[in-house]
C-alpha cells in the first residue's frame, strides 16, 4: 500500500502522541485516563456553549470503554479539501479542531484543549456516530488509524455526535474510569455552564446521575454558603468585554473567611492569575467608591478588609487562554485583568447604589474587619502574646527529646489505640506523638471563637507552639515536620480533610513553608515465601498478585492493627516511609471537594472519600 504525504503526516503525529502521551495529556495514570474523557466532553460542551446542544450523556461501559453523546449539530461529514470527510480529519489530525470552528475560540478547551485526535491515538479503538441532515454516519479507528471509511449506516431525524473509545491498556497504567471523579467534574461543569444537562450512566453497575443547574454559579455560591449566614442576596454580574465572557456571583457572610473560586475556560485556576487580580481590584475600588460617596468620615478600606467573609465564584471565558504555574492553573492573559476590574467596579457600584440597606451592611462588615485587624495588630505589637496556647504543653502530647526544631517531628494521630502503637513505635529522640480523639471541629463552619474552645484544636496549637490565626508566627514552630497520620479508611480521610482545613485557615504559613505532611500507611501486608511485603495501593497489590498464584494477604484496616514494629517499618521510619508534602492547593481542593462537589448524597460521599484516599496513593 502506498501512503500519500497527508497520510504520512498523520502517522507521524500518531506516533508522536503514542510515544510521549504525557506531553499531551499530562500522564498515563488515573489523571491521564480521565483526561481523555475531559477532552471528549469539552468538545460537546463547546457545541452547547455555541448554542446548539443542551444534553450531554456520558456512559461507562462494562468493556472499559466510555462514550459521550451530544445533541448538537454533529461533526461535519462533508468532503474536506484533503479528500476525506471533515470528521475523519478532526479525528486523525493533530490540532485539526480549530479549522472547523467558525468562532475564534473554543471555550471549554484551554488546559485540556489538545484535540480529540489525541484521544483517538491513545485508544485501542474509537467509534464515532454522527447524525446530520437526516443521515446517521459511522466510522471506526484503531490506535488512531481508520479501519473503515466513513459510512452512512441509516436514517435519522435527530442530530448530534456520539464518540465511544477504549483507552489503550498498553499505554495507560490505570484503565478503570471512576464514577465519582467524573460525577464531580460534571457537577462542576454544570455549575459553570448553566442549562446544560449532563447525564452520567455507569453500565458496569447501573448507577446513574444527572447534573444540571438552572442558576449556575449563583447556585455554586449558595452551596458554599449553605452553613454560613449571608448578609444579603447573591449579586450576579455577567458581561462580555473584548471578546471575553465574564460571570461573577458574590455574597458576603458574617464569617471571617474568604472563599473565592476562580475559573478560566471551565478550569479551576487554583493558582489565581490576572482574572483574580482584576476581580480584587474592582471589588475594593467599588466598595471604597460607595463609602466615599455615601458615608461621612470614610477612609479607604484595604483589600483584606473588603474580602473578609466574601464568597464568590468568578468564571471567565477567554479566546486564547494562557496558563502558567506549577500546576498550569494560573491565568496570565494580561488584557483580562482590566476587563474584569472595570466590569466588577461598575456593576458592583451600581448594585450597591440600588441596594443601600445591603450596601450599608457590607460596608459595616468591612469596617468591623478593619477594626479587628487593627486591634489584633496592636495586641501583637504590645506583647507577642502566644501565652495561653504555648505555656503548657497538652497532656496527651508525648514529646521528643531533641532540642533542634529542624529534626523534630510531630505526628498527629487519630485515636487512642493508634496513638498507643505510634508511641511505642517511634524514635523518641526526634518523634513526638499527639493523639487526637474523634473528630476535630469543622472550622469552616465554627469560626475561630468556637474552634479555640475545642480541645483537639487547643492541643494541636499548643503542641506546635506558634500561635493561631493572625497571631501565628512560623518562626516559633516547635517541629521541622508536622505529619498527619490517619487510618486509610473513610473516617481517616474525613479527619484528614478537617485537619487540612484547620491548618489552611489558621496556620497557613505552615503549609506555605512546607512543614505539613501526610503519612502513607500501607493498605496490605502480603506474606510470601517467608518474606513480608507491604503494598500502598490496590494497583500495586494487583500487579504483584497477577504474577503469582497464591499468597497470604492481610488488609490493614487501621493503624491500630499494626504492631509497633510494622508501624515503624512501613510508615514512620524516615529511611523507608512515604510522606506526601501538603501544598496550599491540596488543602483548598480538599475543602472544595468536600463542601461543593460531592453533592448531598452522604452514602456516595463516604464512598468517594474512600476512593479519593486511594487516589492520593496512586498519584505519588
Ligand atoms: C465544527 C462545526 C460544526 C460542528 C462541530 C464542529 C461539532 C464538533 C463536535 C465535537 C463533539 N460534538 C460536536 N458537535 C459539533 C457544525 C458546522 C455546521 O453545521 O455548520
Amino acid at each position: 500500500m502506498e501512503y500519500s504525504a497527508e497520510q504520512i503526516e498523520v502517522l507521524g503525529d500518531l506516533e508522536a502522541v503514542r510515544k510521549r502521551p504525557g506531553m499531551y495529556i499530562g500522564g498515563v495514570g488515573v489523571r491521564g485516563l480521565h483526561h481523555l474523557l475531559w477532552e471528549v466532553i469539552d468538545n460537546s460542551v463547546d457545541e452547547a456553549l455555541a448554542g446548539y446542544c443542551d444534553t450531554i450523556v456520558v456512559r461507562l461501559h462494562p468493556d472499559g470503554s466510555a462514550s459521550v453523546e451530544d445533541n448538537g449539530r454533529g461533526i461535519p461529514t462533508g468532503m474536506h479539501e484533503l479528500g476525506k470527510p471533515a470528521v475523519e480529519i478532526v479525528m486523525t489530525k493533530l490540532h485539526a479542531g480549530g479549522k472547523f470552528k467558525k468562532k475564534a475560540y473554543r471555550i471549554a478547551g484551554g488546559l485540556h484543549g489538545v484535540g480529540v485526535s489525541v484521544v483517538n491515538a491513545l485508544s485501542e479503538w474509537l467509534e464515532v456516530w454522527v447524525s446530520r441532515k437526516g443521515r446517521l454516519h459511522y466510522q471506526k479507528y484503531e490506535r488512531g488509524i481508520p479501519v473503515s471509511e466513513l459510512k452512512v449506516i441509516g436514517e435519522t431525524e435527530e442530530s448530534g455526535t456520539r464518540l465511544r473509545f477504549k483507552p489503550d491498556e498498553t499505554i495507560f497504567e490505570a484503565v478503570r474510569y471512576d464514577f465519582d471523579i467524573i460525577s464531580q467534574r460534571l457537577r462542576e461543569l454544570s455549575y459553570l455552564n448553566k442549562g446544560i444537562r449532563f447525564k452520567l450512566i455507569d453500565e458496569r453497575d447501573g448507577k446513574e446521575e444527572e447534573l444540571f443547574t438552572e442558576k449556575g454559579i449563583t447556585e455554586y455560591v449558595s452551596v458554599v454558603n449553605k452553613n454560613r449566614e449571608p448578609i444579603h442576596d447573591i449579586i450576579h454580574i455577567t458581561s462580555e468585554k473584548n471578546g471575553a465572557i465574564i460571570e461573577i456571583a458574590i455574597q458576603f457572610t458574617d464569617t471571617e473567611f474568604e472563599n473565592v473560586f476562580p475559573f478560566a475556560n471551565n478550569i479551576h485556576t487554583i493558582e489565581g492569575g490576572t482574572h483574580v487580580a482584576g476581580f480584587r481590584a474592582g471589588l475594593t475600588r467599588a466598595i471604597n467608591e460607595y463609602g466615599r460617596k455615601n458615608l461621612r468620615k470614610f477612609s479607604p478600606l484595604s483589600g483584606m478588609d473588603v474580602r473578609e467573609g466574601l464568597t464568590a465564584v468568578l468564571s471567565v471565558k477567554v479566546p486564547e487562554p494562557q496558563f502558567e504555574g506549577q500546576t498550569k492553573t494560573k491565568l496570565t492573559n494580561s488584557e483580562i485583568k482590566t476587563s474584569v476590574e472595570s466590569v466588577v467596579y461598575s456593576e458592583l457600584l451600581e448594585w450597591l447604589e440600588e441596594h443601600p440597606a445591603e450596601a450599608n451592611k457590607i460596608i459595616d462588615k468591612c469596617l468591623i474587619s478593619r477594626k479587628a485587624r487593627e486591634a489584633a495588630k496592636r495586641a501583637r505589637e504590645l506583647v507577642r502574646k502566644r501565652g495561653e496556647l504555648s505555656l503548657t504543653l497538652p497532656g496527651k502530647l508525648a514529646d521528643c527529646s531533641s532540642r533542634k526544631p529542624e529534626e523534630r517531628e510531630l505526628f498527629i494521630v487519630e485515636g487512642e489505640s493508634a496513638g498507643g502503637s505510634a508511641k511505642q513505635a517511634r524514635n523518641r529522640e526526634f518523634q513526638a506523638i499527639l493523639a487526637i480523639r474523634g473528630k476535630i471541629i469543622n472550622v469552616e463552619k465554627a469560626g475561630l471563637g468556637k474552634a479555640l474552645k475545642n480541645e483537639e484544636v487547643k492541643a494541636i496549637a499548643s503542641a506546635i507552639g506558634a500561635g493561631i490565626g493572625s497571631d501565628f508566627d512560623s518562626d516559633s514552630v516547635r517541629y521541622g515536620k508536622i505529619i498527619i497520620m490517619t487510618d486509610a479508611d473513610v473516617d481517616g480521610a474525613h479527619i484528614k480533610t478537617l485537619l487540612l482545613t484547620f491548618f489552611y485557615r489558621y496556620m497557613r504559613p505552615l503549609i506555605e513553608q512546607g512543614y505539613l505532611y501526610i503519612a502513607q500507611p500501607p493498605l496490605y501486608r502480603v506474606k510470601k515465601d517467608k518474606k513480608t511485603l507491604y503494598f500502598y495501593s490496590d494497583r500495586e497489590l494487583e500487579e504483584f498478585m497477577e504474577k503469582r498464584d497464591k499468597a497470604d494477604v492481610q488488609r490493614f484496616k487501621g493503624l491500630g492493627e499494626m504492631n509497633p514494629d510494622q508501624l515503624w517499618d512501613t510508615t514512620m521510619d524516615p529511611a523507608k516511609r512515604i510522606l506526601l508534602q501538603v501544598t496550599i492547593e491540596d488543602a483548598l481542593e480538599a475543602e472544595r471537594l468536600f463542601s461543593v462537589l460531592m453533592g448531598e448524597d452522604v452514602e456516595s460521599r463516604r464512598e468517594f472519600i474512600v476512593k479519593h484516599s486511594k487516589e492520593a496513593v496512586l498519584d505519588i
